[in-house]
């Protein structure tokens, strides 16, 4: 195909074909983009290094299904379990009622640890056990690994 008429099909049909991950350091699943940090921030930090990241719509990571859940939890795996990641589900709105960072979307899938979320102390925020992909709720202070996420 030519290249201009690649570039008009491409520029038309926005539907993610022609589109990719900012660099090799995004993972793709369908027409998301997911960002695995290796350096620890607060959830708060972190959210707004998503919302910074390469200039692009990127929020800490939400997810919606188990597909998605598999998918993140996997690429944790590679840490070797020794490292858990902020995730976006925060209830600072509105305590023991989760949302994503990820405007207005409440959630639908969740994947919550036996006991958990708990509000143990004053537990805000959300990570991923890269064990065994559930997730806790923890102080939003609390400084460790995160996981970004963008639509193609
Ligand atoms: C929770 O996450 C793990 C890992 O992604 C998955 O194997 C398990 O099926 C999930 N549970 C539910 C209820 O989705
Ligand atoms: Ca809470
Ligand atoms: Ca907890």
């Amino acid at each position: 195909m030519h290249v201009t008429t690649a570039l008009v099909l491409c520029s038309t049909i926005a539907l993610g074909l022609c589109n990719e991950c900012p660099d090799e350091e995004w993972k793709r699943l369908e027409n998301s983009c997911f960002f695995f940090s290796t350096e620890e921030r607060s959830w708060t930090s972190a959210r707004d290094f998503c919302h910074r990241i390469s200039g692009v719509d990127a929020y800490l990571v939400y997810i919606l299904s188990e597909t998605e859940n598999d998918f993140v939890k996997d690429r944790l795996n590679t840490y070797n379990y020794e490292h858990f990641f902020h995730i976006g589900a925060t209830d600072t709105g509105h305590e023991g009622v989760f949302s994503w960072d990820r405007t207005s979307m409440s959630l639908t899938y969740t994947n919550w640890s036996t006991d958990e979320p708990n509000q143990a102390g004053n537990e805000d925020c959300t990570e991923m056990n890269p064990g065994t992909g559930t997730w806790n709720d923890i102080p939003c202070s609390e400084s460790q690994r995160f996981v970004c996420r963008m639509e193609l």
